[in-house]
């Protein structure tokens, strides 16, 4: 990816690899340069569609992904106010959170990073969440997609009341639920009317992108 005076190949690769001194330095100096922040985060997204691409086939592990979507939150942080000033807005929100009696989150967080990746407004409930907190944040923050992540096989049987509670108070055309986490199956998402089922972060990325071009 090449813009005048710039390859912003060297930033997609900084970040990809969790570099993040030389993310921000990188993406200081193509500010500086005076490259398009739409074209910056194009880069920031590429690196994170490859870093979900390498995670799936499990070519790198949680770690590696973890400096890389920080990195990427790094860079971001000096790319935001331009984007705000261009009028560059996410075009969609998610709101994602483990369910009810489950305090797991290192899972969910990966997937809510890399949705923010993907130039999505991602709202973290954080864990424990009821199906009535599912449904009220749709509203509150006018999402197209519900996350819902459970790691415990006693809690995963509590997303039915969740997957209900958001399709009773929504039109599945306009708001998809997506689950996952280590004991679900594409099996069980189907079973309690799950919109989507990802296995992890990466794949996560893929589905959304999915359900938001229906
Ligand atoms: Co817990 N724990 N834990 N635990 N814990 C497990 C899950 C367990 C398998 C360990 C074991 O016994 N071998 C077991 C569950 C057994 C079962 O249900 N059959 C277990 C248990 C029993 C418990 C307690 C009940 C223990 C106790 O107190 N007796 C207790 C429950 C507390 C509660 O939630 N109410 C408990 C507590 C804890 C800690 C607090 C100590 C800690 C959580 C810290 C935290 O999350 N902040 C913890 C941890 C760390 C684990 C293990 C070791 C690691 C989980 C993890 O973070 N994995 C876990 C054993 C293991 O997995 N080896 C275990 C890394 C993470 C990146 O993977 O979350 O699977 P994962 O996420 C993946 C995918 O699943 C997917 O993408 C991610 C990245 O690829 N994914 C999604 C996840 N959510 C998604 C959502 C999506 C899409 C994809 O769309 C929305």
């Amino acid at each position: 990816m090449t813009f005048p005076g710039r390859d912003l190949g060297e930033l997609s690769a900084a970040v990809e690899r969790g570099d993040i001194a030389s993310a921000t330095v990188l993406t200081g100096a193509a500010i500086n340069d005076g490259v398009e922040a739409g074209a910056i985060l194009s880069a920031l997204m590429l690196a994170m569609d490859r870093v979900g691409e390498r995670f799936q086939h499990n070519q790198i592990f949680v770690p590696e992904m973890l400096v890389a979507a920080r990195a990427m939150k790094e860079a971001m942080a000096s790319v935001e106010p331009l984007l705000i000033d261009a009028g560059i807005r996410p075009e969609h929100t998610a709101v994602i959170g483990t369910i009810k009696g489950d305090l797991h989150d290192i899972g969910k967080n990966l997937v809510g990073m890399m949705w923010k990746g993907a130039n999505i407004n991602v709202v973290d409930l954080g864990t424990d969440v009821s199906p009535q907190r599912f449904v009220a944040a749709v509203a509150e923050h006018d999402a197209r997609i519900v996350g819902i992540s459970a790691l415990l096989t006693t809690t995963m049987v509590g997303m039915r009341a969740a997957v209900d509670a958001v399709h009773g108070a929504y039109d599945s055309g306009r708001v998809s639920v997506v689950v996952g986490g280590a004991p679900l199956t594409a099996e069980f998402a189907a079973a309690i009317g799950a919109d989507a089922f990802a296995p992890d972060a990466g794949s996560a990325v893929e589905v959304v992108k999915g359900l938001l071009a229906r």
